[in-house]
């Protein structure tokens, strides 16, 4: 029977499934919605990949020994299937020894990853939940995506929502925009995809309009695709992990010319002074003027000059990507962004201002009401801890170490037991010859996983676990107007099992099924979590269908809200009656608090800090690498559903490719003190000289002498934070060499 008339969605957007004899054949992008066809086109491929797990699986030494096999055979030795009892017996077992001996905190549940959209059965939901009801555990604390603007943000607006969840409207640059400064672009790759998926794809359109409407474009970027394309824009290719000087040296410039909004100052923000004799160099006796920017970020002196004339003037909209924040002192160009935006004074003002992720995610910017995709509520973590979400290598291999973190210490806790569900750290973490080192220490390390992924492949027990199309959730994000039925398309693969029956299952043996499902199965969950929404509904006189209409309908367009949103807008209508929640109430250009923490890596004002990898400390032969998102992918999802022709492609200026004797298409080796992957060079006549770009998400595959075979470049990245304050994710700050691979053996 062939049925097609059934929509579902990914986090790369809603689709329309063919289903014929129980399997998914066809998948198509819900018109209007935007989402990319490849993307969507290869959901058959991927559901149906031979790489499915089929049924349990323990790791041949740890099925015979346990723990006694010790964890250097993990990723090396070949796996025993086993029955579903045997190992939900196993993994019960293990944790109840785990807390039994050791405690919550030696049971490792952080589970970073994006896992799939629905909201019921969003993996690492729900894996948090049960171990929280078994007893606790060591969680992570933010993300990989804007771990450093997280944290930094709060001290210096009050809050972190201007980079999670708000942000002036799209709309209102077209409406009242003269410019957009977009430091790390506007790359349409990255708008196939929204955390939850997006069922609108606005960002397009909108450009279009400020487009017509005269609005100018620059974009700073060392790669020229980070301009859409039928963009007239401005291109300006800094030295990667320069902005920070290039934001600094704009302020200097509003200060000296006197175009900076004192009364704005005065009445916004507190610190401006401290601020400004940093900027004149009245601090540190450097001025910091486009001359001293112009040799730090390698551009012309005409080039910021034009830069400066943009902005100098009419309503401006200062943008960041959240890549410049996953990078060495990470903190500061979204801080240095936020004071140069107070001194032209135009925050709160519709089109003006700043604004995280316009580049970033789809969604950002999008006129949208939140609040009606439902969200699955957690457990409080009594009994546990939580580390920052990059350190997970650093605490396995140095239990007891004590770290800083944003004004407090935080002791590593003594990892025994690693459960994973939803996430593929052997794709996102840095440094991953070190992360495989540290992967060795646990005694028991547990996956559910749907796919063979490299880290699934680095199990003692390993877990199928079913794809979204094999269950019933409901998906969306609340920066996008809809809400979406994910109907159960297919039987699950093989004996694939629900994250959420695994844990059932877990939890009955362990005693705390009740805390763990409140009695509630999985269709008594979607009705509990609609509910959340028809009685906002009630609340906001929106009129909500109920699920059963839900589900006929497949999708439901949330009415748009009547005004489009502007950050801080009522901040700045009167600061007094909405004050910010930073001690001051006011926008901190110095941040006392922060002051009192001493950090050598994150001053109390946004200051300019040598990335410790970056051109301005590279030898000879050596390249800024910048890894960013894949184009094709969501990360390391659907690799296993693309034919793959070789390892991924690096791309190298010609000039570079010149020098080093490389031609296009030509197997290449990457290298650096940490590790080497292969890739395939790619010449990119638009790429700033000196800069290397290779995205992620090709699976980590070593070869016998340890170079990685696909090109997953976080081999070559460094596992090391932005620093004291956010300890995040600083990716971005990696140099490498290259050099010819001889053809495969
Ligand atoms: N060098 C470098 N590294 C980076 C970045 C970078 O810019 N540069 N970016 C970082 C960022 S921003 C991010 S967000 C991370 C992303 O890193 P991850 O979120 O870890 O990457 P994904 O590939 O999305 O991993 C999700 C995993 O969940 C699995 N999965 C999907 N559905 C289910 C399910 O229902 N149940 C279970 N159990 N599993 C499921 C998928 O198969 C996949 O293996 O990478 C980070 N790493
Ligand atoms: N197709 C696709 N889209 C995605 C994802 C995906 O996996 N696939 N992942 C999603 C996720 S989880 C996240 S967090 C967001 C991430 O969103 P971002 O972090 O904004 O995305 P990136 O692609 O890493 O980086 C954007 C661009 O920043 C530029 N850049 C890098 N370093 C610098 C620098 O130092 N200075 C300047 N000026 N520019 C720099 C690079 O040229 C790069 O193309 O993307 C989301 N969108
Ligand atoms: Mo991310």
């Amino acid at each position: 029977m062939t049925r097609e008339d059934r929509i579902s969605l990914t986090h790369w957007g809603p689709f329309r499934a063919t289903v014929a004899d129980g399997r998914l054949t066809r998948a198509v992008p819900l018109p209007g919605s935007g989402a990319d066809p490849d993307m969507i086109g290869a959901l058959p491929e991927m559901v149906h990949s031979d790489k499915r797990i089929d049924r349990p699986h323990v790791r041949r030494s740890y099925l015979e020994h346990g723990i006694a096999a010790g964890g250097q055979g993990r990723g090396h030795e070949d796996f025993v299937p086993v029955d579903w009892q045997t190992a939900l017996d196993l993994v019960s077992g293990e944790l109840s020894r785990v807390y039994r001996d050791h405690g919550p905190t030696s049971v490792f549940g952080g589970s970073y990853g994006w896992s799939s959209a629905g909201r019921f059965h969003h993996a690492r939901t729900q894996i948090r939940r049960f171990l929280a009801a078994a007893g606790g555990f060591t969680d992570q604390i933010s993300n990989y995506s804007w771990g450093a603007a997280h944290m930094i943000l709060p001290h210096v607006v009050g809050s972190a929502d201007a980079v999670s969840t708000a942000a002036t409207a799209w709309s209102t640059i077209a409406s009242d925009g003269d410019a957009v400064v977009a430091f790390g672009g506007l790359n349409p790759k990255n708008w196939r995809v929204t955390s939850g998926g997006a069922g609108h794809h606005h960002i397009p359109q909108e450009i279009e309009k400020a487009q017509a409407r005269g609005v100018k474009f620059v974009i700073v970027s060392p790669l020229a695709d980070d301009v859409p394309p039928g963009l007239d824009a401005t291109l300006i290719r800094p030295r990667p992990n320069s902005d920070t000087a290039i934001i600094l040296a704009l302020a200097h410039e509003a200060v000296r010319t006197g175009r900076a909004d004192r009364a704005f100052l005065d009445r916004f923000t507190v610190g401006a002074d401290i601020f400004i004799d940093y900027l004149t160099g009245k601090s540190d006796g450097q001025p910091k003027t486009l001359e001293w920017a112009a040799e730090i970020s390698g551009l012309d002196l005409a080039e910021l000059q034009t830069l400066w004339e943009t902005i100098r003037q009419g309503r401006v909209m200062l943008s960041s990507a959240w890549s410049l924040q996953r990078a060495d002192h990470g903190e500061q160009p979204f801080w240095a962004l936020i004071a140069l935006a107070a001194m032209l004074g135009q925050i709160g003002l519709p089109g003006g201002g700043f604004c995280f992720g316009y580049g970033s995610m789809n969604s950002v910017g999008a006129t949208a009401r939140s609040g009606y995709v439902p969200s699955m509520p957690g457990l409080p973590n009594t009994g546990g801890m939580a580390i920052p979400v990059a350190s997970f290598a650093d605490a396995f291999l140095n239990p007891g170490k004590e770290i800083a973190f944003n004004g407090r210490m935080v002791c590593y806790p003594d990892v025994r037991l690693v459960y994973w569900a939803g996430g593929n750290p052997f794709h996102h973490a840095q440094d991953l010859g070190r992360v495989e080192e540290a992967w060795q220490r646990p005694e028991t390390v547990i996956v559910h996983e749907p796919w063979w992924t490299p880290t699934a492949r680095r199990a003692d027990i390993v877990l199928p676990a079913t794809t979204s199309m094999e269950r019933n959730d409901i998906g969306g994000t609340s920066r996008d107007p809809y809400v979406f039925a994910m109907p159960k398309l297919i039987a699950p693969v093989g004996e694939a099992r629900n994250d959420f029956d695994i844990f059932c299952a877990l939890a009955d043996r362990l005693g705390c099924r009740a805390a763990y499902d409140e009695g509630l199965d999985e269709a008594g969950w979607l009705a509990r979590l609609w509910r959340t929404s028809e009685e906002r509904g009630v609340r906001e006189g929106v009129a909500v269908p109920d699920l059963e209409a839900l589900w006929a309908q497949g999708l439901w367009r949330v009415p748009l809200p009547e005004e489009p949103e502007v950050l801080l807008s009522d901040f700045r209508a009167d600061p007094d009656a909405h004050p910010l929640a930073t001690p001051s109430g006011r926008i901190e250009l110095y941040s006392e608090t922060i002051a009192g923490f001493a950090y050598d890596d994150c001053p109390p004002h946004a200051a300019w800090l040598e990335p410790k990898e970056w051109l301005g400390s590279a030898g000879e032969d050596e390249f800024h690498l910048v890894t960013n998102q894949p184009a094709r992918q969501l990360h390391s999802q659907l690799y296993q559903a693309h034919e793959q022709d070789g390892p991924a492609r690096v791309r190298i200026a010609p000039e570079d490719a010149r020098k080093h004797k490389l031609c296009d298409g030509q197997r290449v080796r990457l290298w650096n003190g940490r590790g080497s992957c292969l890739a395939i060079a790619h010449i990119d006549e638009s790429l700033r000289p000196g800069v290397l770009v290779m995205p992620t998400g090709a699976w980590f595959e070593p070869g016998a002498d340890g170079t990685e075979q696909n090109g997953n470049p976080n081999v070559l990245t460094a596992d090391r934070r932005t620093s004291q304050l956010a300890q995040a994710c600083a990716a971005l700050s990696a140099l490498v060499r290259i050099e010819a691979a001889g053809e495969p053996k």
